[in-house]
């Protein structure tokens, strides 16, 4: 019973396959919907439209400039000897800039459209056959190839898509008596032009070392950004308890850089051009940058700003992070730091004129504003982390285990320290407790041992 049922299912799904695919795109010449007589119909990069099936245009793949074809054609027809026809479409995202008119006749008179196009809203095409030409008849007549390009990218701000058609009107079909061909339908290029989602990350995601004092450097990228007017973006590293605890801190920003190929300061406002302030512990970088002018937007993937980061000891005055040491295995491990490089808040604003009114829209990122998967208007961003992971025994902080950290851990040999009371502590050797690496309260062989056994290690 059961798998009767299930071949039952199977052929059911077999039969509804061909009406699916005919609800979806059509591609003639091969593929053309049935109709009880002519009709005209456009194809949209090769294939035909309905309004619940439309062509979609996505960033990036069709973009600002890129091209787009758009083909008329007619069906079903019989004994043709004349057609006209009308094709408008949505100006703001596309400009015609070539036509070419099909021979549907070996012999055919242009009556429309005139040499002297003057590009208005809409394409007028009329041709008729030419004796000795007799009557044509076919299943799909390709009529015109028609070039467009398209003049405006679609901002990522709700509604993050528009739509519209390339529409046929004022069509007619003559046989070769003059008659009237009767059209029972028009086939509209139905379209969506969907909007690339931005995103802005830091370059790379992760910075691991072990050598105290050297500077590395990091990058913020911006990718598939569409008519960026302004950017602004508000970065902080901290994370680690300890820089709460004694204002000490990984990471100290020791420079930054604006591209300015891409955000040119010439045809900014100088005034308005960086504002960074930056923090008494340097946790902090806030740019926002602002064109006055409308012009140039800005588009695509770039670098919008290098921070070169100077690696500080996190742990105070030389001291040392905590040892541990497994005594089965004997191998000991020492406490890493690490902060991320967060993305608190940032946003574009973009000027999208199909929105209505025209306006400059905003496309918020960063920590701050929470999860907005799926979001409008919200792009998506990711931050970095630094982890300063010391080699076991490196004293100095220099990335090598060698004679100088030796020389240090001997020369505590056998010191003391009292921890008891409160700070400032009374005994003027308090601070060896940051040597005391195994935290037996009294830096000894042990101590000495721990460095030892990693004498010649660097980092990984
Ligand atoms: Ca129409
Ligand atoms: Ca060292
Ligand atoms: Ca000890």
């Amino acid at each position: 019973m059961k798998s009767k049922y299930l071949v039952g299912t199977l052929l059911c799904l077999m039969l509804l396959l061909p009406i699916s695919s005919v609800a979806a795109f059509w591609h003639p010449p091969d593929e053309v919907p049935e109709e009880p007589c002519s009709w005209f119909g456009v194809t949209i990069e090769g294939v035909g439209t309905t309004a619940t099936e439309k062509f979609n245009f996505t960033e990036p793949e069709y973009h600002f400039c890129s091209d787009v074809t758009v083909e008329v054609w007619i069906f079903n027809v019989e004994d043709l000897y004349g057609y006209d026809f009308k094709l408008s479409w949505d100006t703001y995202y596309f400009a015609l800039v070539d036509w070419q008119i099909e021979e549907v006749w070996e012999e055919q008179f242009v009556i429309r459209p005139l040499p002297t196009y003057d590009g208005s809203p809409w394409y007028h095409q009329a041709v008729i056959g030419v004796a000795p030409s007799p009557g044509v008849s076919g299943e799909a007549i390709k009529l015109a190839t028609l070039t467009f390009h398209i003049e405006n990218d679609v901002c990522w701000v709700a509604p993050n898509y528009v739509d519209g058609k390339f529409n046929l009107f004022e069509l007619e079909a003559r046989d070769s008596c003059t008659g009237l061909i009767p059209l029972c339908d028009e086939k509209d290029g139905y379209w969506e032009f969907w909007a690339m989602q931005p995103n802005v990350y830091i370059d790379p995601e992760e910075e691991i070392n072990c050598v105290v004092g050297e500077t590395f450097t990091m990058t913020v990228m911006v990718e598939d950004i569409v008519k960026m007017k302004s950017i602004g973006i508000d970065i902080w590293w901290y994370g680690h308890t300890i820089l709460y605890l004694d204002g000490r801190e990984l990471l100290n920003l020791e420079e930054y850089v604006i591209n300015e190929e891409v955000l040119p300061k010439a045809e900014w406002d100088p005034a308005s051009y960086i504002v960074v302030t930056e923090g008494t512990l340097s946790s902090h970088i806030e740019v926002y940058i602002k064109m006055d002018c409308d012009f140039p937007l800005i588009n695509g993937t770039f670098w919008f700003m290098e921070l070169t980061f100077k690696k500080k000891d996190p742990w105070y005055c030389g001291g040392q992070p905590q040892y541990e040491i497994d005594t089965e295995t004997h191998e000991i491990t020492v406490e890493n730091a690490s902060t991320p490089i967060q993305i608190w808040m940032g946003a574009f604003d973009v000027v999208c004129n199909y929105m209505q009114p025209p306006s400059v829209d905003w496309i918020y990122f960063g920590d701050l504003y929470g999860d907005h998967t799926g979001c409008c208007g919200y792009a998506t961003y990711k931050g970095a982390m630094y982890t300063f992971d010391p080699v076991p025994g490196d004293l100095t902080g220099d990335g090598v285990v060698d004679l100088d950290d030796l020389m240090i851990i001997a020369g505590m040999y056998c010191n003391n320290f009292d921890l008891t009371g409160s700070w400032p502590y009374n005994d003027p050797n308090f601070w060896l407790y940051y040597y005391d690496l195994n935290d037996s309260g009294h830096i000894d062989i042990s101590d000495v041992i721990i460095v030892a056994k990693n004498f010649g290690a660097t980092c990984h």
